[in-house]
């Protein structure tokens, strides 16, 4: 279902909303925000020189840095008590990043939020099991109040917890789990263990996100639980979860809410706005944000933009799944690799499972990767022989297809660890 109609907006129209958005966030930020004036100084832009949406390229880009320099509330556009939310985001170094929500942004989020829902296929009459974490973080909350703009009915589990979200999923017949999809697949495994087949539950939708997975992880948590599962995209800076949604009629690509974020594809080396279609860093610009707006926001992860029509109706770009970010491709000797990748093609094989760590470590001055990868009983206890033999040939996949060599070791069921919330893939020894 659509939620709101300027999701099918013309193209031209849209964007004629944009600018009009733009023109007015940029006099916002530049009149409120002593760092936007300082950096839009520097660059020569007056507020009144945004005359097309082209000129947005005038703007510099806003980093992770940036936001660091001004933690916590430097780049909040609106006095303190005008915000009524505080998220963050815990980075891998040192402070978190800070994001704020007047009134009206969390509205906003609502409505987003309600959007994505209602692509995923999701109604009033879903019971949507919210297993997001509540609290700093932005998914719990976010699907939450989204499921009940919706008029859906929330359970809010937040995450963990795994057998008694077993047990009310069970119980309360939950229409739509909310998850990272690492850890749909963690509940899946303890409801079998419980005798629990999630495929006779009433379960029928998965919205799944905040982390990298796979179209063959898509496939493998379909297959295993029956359901629609929709890739949803979101990061804290931004707003949360609601930025970007599949929907469940294509599952090819995500609608990027264009109202109220602007977004274009750049090559991350220099800058360079990329056409469709080119793969590159994904950048977003809030249009109607008030409480932290972003100007070019550099994400750092890695897409590209599909500007056709889709079948749903909708007219929005669609962004390609987001197959990991900059700061998480992994460099082994001088070949760029992403988690993602390996996970795509150790689930082509029967009795692999999803659950995999993937261990870099450098032995004089070579980098070793390992991939650790659990297989399924069964396997595990056949011969030394087939077991050698699957490990090699996904080893040669890797080299094929990823272009390293990797140390594949198949490990017994349940040694790698589950996660609740995103999930763990990688060990980088390189760094510590
Ligand atoms: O993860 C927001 C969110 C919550 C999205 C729930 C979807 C569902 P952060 O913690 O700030 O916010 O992390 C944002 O997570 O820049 C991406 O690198 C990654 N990410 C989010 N969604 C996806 C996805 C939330 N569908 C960062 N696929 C982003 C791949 C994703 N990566």
């Amino acid at each position: 279902m659509i939620w709101n109609e300027v999701e099918k907006l013309p193209r031209e129209e849209l964007r004629k909303l944009q600018l009009e958005r733009l023109k007015k966030l940029v006099e916002w930020v530049y009149n409120r925000v002593p760092f936007y004036r300082k950096r839009l100084d520097e660059a020569g832009v007056k507020p009144e020189d945004i005359k097309s949406l082209e000129d947005i390229q005038r703007i510099p880009f806003t980093t992770k840095d940036d936001l660091r320099d001004n933690y916590p509330f430097g780049l909040f556009a609106v006095d303190l008590e005008d915000v009524v939310r505080i998220h963050a985001s815990s980075g891998t170094t040192g402070k978190p990043t800070v994001v704020g929500y007047t009134k009206q942004d969390i509205e906003l989020w609502a409505e987003v939020m309600a959007r994505t829902l209602a692509a995923a296929g999701a109604t009033k009459k879903d019971i949507v099991q919210n297993a997001y974490g509540y609290g700093l973080f932005t998914g719990g909350l976010g699907l939450h109040y989204g499921a009940e703009r919706l008029g859906a009915t929330v359970i809010p589990m937040s995450g963990g917890n795994t057998q008694k979200q077993v047990m009310l999923m069970k119980d309360f017949g939950s229409t739509v789990l909310a998850s990272t999809p690492s850890y749909s697949l963690n509940i899946y495994e303890v409801a079998k263990e419980q005798g629990i087949d999630i495929k006779e539950l009433p379960l029928r939708i998965g919205v799944f996100g905040a982390e990298p997975w796979s179209e063959n992880m898509r496939r493998d948590i379909e297959e295993k639980m029956g359901i629609d599962a929709i890739d949803i995209y979101g990061l804290s800076e931004i707003i949360g979860p609601g930025v970007s949604s599949e929907c469940v009629e294509a599952k090819e690509g995500l609608h990027v809410f264009e109202d109220h974020f602007l977004v274009e594809v750049i090559n991350p080396a220099t800058g360079e706005v990329l056409p469709y279609n080119e793969k590159g860093e994904l950048v977003f610009t809030t249009l109607t944000k008030q409480a932290f707006p972003l100007l070019r926001y550099r994400t750092r992860d890695i897409t590209w933009l599909n500007p056709e029509p889709c079948k749903c109706g909708r007219t929005t770009v669609r962004m390609a799944r987001v197959a990991g970010r900059t700061d998480d491709m992994l460099i082994i000797r001088g070949v760029n690799v992403f988690p993602s990748q390996i996970e795509h093609i150790l689930l082509e094989y029967e009795g692999v499972s999803p659950h995999y760590l993937i261990v870099v470590d450098r032995v004089g001055a070579l980098d070793n990767m390992e991939v650790q990868i659990e297989v399924t009983e069964d396997i595990f206890s056949d011969e030394i022989k087939k077991l050698e033999w699957l490990a090699r040939k996904i080893e040669n996949d890797i080299k094929d297809l990823v272009g390293v060599s990797a140390k594949v070791k198949l490990v017994e069921p349940k040694t790698i660890e589950r996660s609740v919330g995103k999930a763990k893939r990688v060990i980088d020894k390189r760094k510590l």
